[in-house]
């Protein structure tokens, strides 16, 4: 497999960068997770978009324009010969010292790798995946905004690793406040009466699965409502389910052992998923 790293094509053995790289030192850096089906890329206009927004936000110039970027992203799966493929560019702040200052980095790297991909879940979208709810907090909005795909991913990471210990599929991660935020890597949705609600994009970060799965749902004519949600609302739901680039479209039907509905992915998450497949399969960016 080739990858990209700042503008040449190597082989992934090749790759690499300095320990120095503040990416790898702090962190300091921001990714995407963008897949391809079927020889097109889903929504890969809105993951360049939030990728130079997430650098925006932590003051980090990307070298190259987003069409350059949108370009590379192309080239790179076209030298691998890809048609369903997960992506990951990658911006680090670049070669710095040991100190924090990002002054000290004058050139970011930027790199993209690409692999070839299926379904992440296999048979839990019939089954629906367990959820629980884990100790750790969101970080709060006014410290790390969860909004920022930044290449920091420990919050999510312990959350992950609390989920593992508790034997569940993903983890669910409230905010200080007690309220529902999102997965470790996916957002949440609750069904209560046919109506569906999504926590605000606020505590957490503004998938771009997410987007589409509310797209579908105002096609389809469901009622949805963004506002707070409580760990009584994810209980005593009819449905949950959870959106993102890797898991798509996924059923929970079990968190903190309650059984969500009759423990069955429920109709209108069905719906949602089957228009999803639908969807992703249809459009996007063609490689070749
Ligand atoms: N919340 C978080 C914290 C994420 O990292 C999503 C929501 C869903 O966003 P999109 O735009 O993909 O619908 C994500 C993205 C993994 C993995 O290995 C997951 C993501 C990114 C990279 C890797 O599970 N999720």
């Amino acid at each position: 497999m080739l990858v990209y790293v700042n503008g040449e094509y190597v082989p992934q053995n090749m790759a690499k960068t300095s320990l120095y790289d503040h990416g790898f030192l702090y962190g300091d850096g921001v990714f995407e997770g963008i897949r391809a089906y079927n020889g097109r890329v889903f929504r890969l206009n809105e993951h360049v978009d939030r990728l130079y927004d997430s650098a925006h936000a932590i003051t980090l110039k990307i070298p190259i324009t987003p069409d350059k970027m949108l370009e590379a992203i192309l080239e790179t799966l076209r030298c691998n010969n890809l048609t369903d493929a997960y992506i990951r560019p990658i911006v680090t702040r670049g070669i710095g010292d040991l100190g924090l200052d990002p002054l000290k980095c004058p050139r970011p790297n930027v790199f993209i790798i690409t692999e070839e991909w299926g379904a992440m879940y296999g048979d839990l979208y019939e089954k629906g995946l367990t959820a629980v709810t884990v100790g750790i907090k969101r970080n709060r909005i006014d410290t790390l905004p969860p909004n920022i795909k930044s290449l920091n991913y420990l919050n999510n990471i312990l959350a992950k690793i609390e989920a593992n210990e508790k034997g569940g599929n993903e983890a669910i991660i409230l905010d200080t406040n007690g309220y529902i935020s999102e997965g470790s890597g996916d957002n949440i949705f609750i069904v209560k009466k046919g109506i569906i609600y999504t926590p605000p994009p606020l505590n957490n970060l503004k998938g771009i699965t997410r987007a589409a799965a509310i797209m579908l749902a105002e096609k389809n004519n469901y009622s949805l409502i963004e506002t707070n949600i409580g760990l009584f609302d994810l209980y005593t739901a009819d449905e949950v389910f959870v959106t993102g680039t890797a898991a798509e479209i996924a059923p929970v039907t079990k968190a903190d052992g309650r059984i969500i509905g009759d423990g069955k992915p429920g109709n209108i998450t069905r719906c949602l998923m089957k228009d999803f497949v639908k969807l992703r399969n249809s459009e996007g960016v063609p490689i070749y």
